[in-house]
């Protein structure tokens, strides 16, 4: 008996009908920036993505099978990251893929998911638009348009601002995107713009702008910025005697502004969060102190989503029945995805389905009760 199940497993393998890695693994691929300026970012989403796996892993895996990560460096650059994509689908066959870091390679390497009907699900994208792309692009990250108004409401009542200048990265898809919703958002708000600046990605030399904008007086600087730029932004600023508060997007929510703009130079930066480490409830403590105990420093917002993320695919797979048909496996995480709902280390989560440009349905975006705070010198306020 046992020899004759052993023979059809072998001819069934032979006919290619299944594979063994399928039926041990659940393969996924995560491509994040993990060299270049937006590995800041990418190495803590490494992080939170390899720490859910090896719980939910020691944890008996997902039906019994294990995840096993497929873990690739798209350098925060959107040709790598069309690369990356094509190689996780097409060479390693992953079941989905988390990532990329930033939504200007998601905007590039999503629709090559979108192609092949893998899901791509993103943790750190926040700019409009992304999930347009299509039905099997998803995202678990709070994006611009639903933070930045409470970041400009709540800087309004906590600085008493009553004009600001804007400065913005206008070559990327994210930097770009922030400046939209502040923008929009100090018109709701009815908050005057004194001066409004650009810069591109790679410049080093930010006083020009910055002199100009002194010269409007504003009460503060609204940035759309990653840290590779955002962070000499707030250098410069003060080796000018430029003191103002700065408010910043997603891009400035990272501890690491406090390496790359030591002491004083970030002092005064108030950015809007989904996630705050001081948030104690049982699920975000457990994730901490976890998160502490394997790698030795503090988490950030971007290890919480990538964390949250994990387990929300690992809810979806756990009603999947894989079938090792990987394009029928596939489409079935695809479906099993939006009915999700998962209370993590950043609160309560489900999905929303975004539309595409013809205003028909496309993919999903959070739809997260946002824990609203702000850093302020390194301490969060909620
Ligand atoms: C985006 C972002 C960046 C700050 C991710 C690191 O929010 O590109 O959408």
């Amino acid at each position: 008996m046992h020899s004759t199940r052993k023979i059809l497993l072998a001819s069934l393998i032979a006919a290619g009908s299944l594979s063994v890695a399928q039926a041990a693994d659940i393969t996924i691929g995560m491509a994040e920036a993990l060299s270049g300026g937006a590995a800041q970012y990418g190495h803590s989403i490494k992080n939170g993505f390899e720490l859910a796996a090896s719980e939910i892993n020691a944890a008996g895996g997902i039906n019994g099978n294990k995840i096993k990560l497929v873990v690739e460096d798209e350098q925060g650059k959107k040709e790598e990251a069309i690369n990356v994509f094509k190689k996780l689908i097409f060479q390693d066959k992953v079941l989905m893929i988390f990532g990329p870091t930033l939504s200007n390679s998601a905007q590039a390497a999503d629709p090559i998911a979108q192609a092949a009907k893998t899901v791509a699900f993103g943790t750190s994208n926040t700019a409009d638009g992304i999930t347009s792309i299509g039905n099997y692009v998803f995202r678990n990250s709070v994006t611009e348009a639903d933070v930045l108004p409470v970041t400009i409401s709540t800087a309004q009542r906590k600085l008493g601002i009553k004009k600001v200048a804007v400065l913005y990265g206008n070559d990327d898809v994210f930097t770009k995107s922030g400046y939209d919703n502040f923008k929009k958002a100090l018109a709701d708000l009815k908050v005057p713009v004194t001066a409004t600046e650009t810069f591109a990605k790679g410049d080093v030399d930010f006083k020009a702008q910055l002199t100009k904008i002194q010269s409007t007086h504003p009460d503060a600087i609204v940035l759309s910025a990653l840290l590779a730029e955002g962070g000499p932004i707030m250098v410069q600023a003060r080796q000018l005697g430029i003191k103002l508060p700065f408010i910043g997007g997603n891009g400035m929510n990272s501890v690491k502004i406090f390496d790359l703009a030591p002491g004083a130079a970030s002092n005064d930066l108030w950015v809007g969060s989904p996630w705050s480490i001081d948030n104690n409830t049982p699920e975000n403590t457990k994730f901490v102190a976890a998160y502490k105990a394997k790698y030795n420093t503090a988490p950030d917002q971007f290890s919480a989503q990538s964390y949250d993320a994990m387990h929300i695919a690992a809810q979806a797979l756990k009603k999947v029945k894989l079938t090792g048909n990987l394009a029928a496996d596939r489409t079935a995480l695809r479906d099993a995805l939006p009915n999700v709902k998962w209370t993590g280390a950043t609160g309560a989560f489900e999905f929303t389905q975004a539309k595409n440009r013809a205003g028909k349905p496309a993919g999903y975006d959070a739809k997260q009760t946002a824990i609203i705070s702000m850093t302020h010198d390194g301490k969060y306020i909620i």
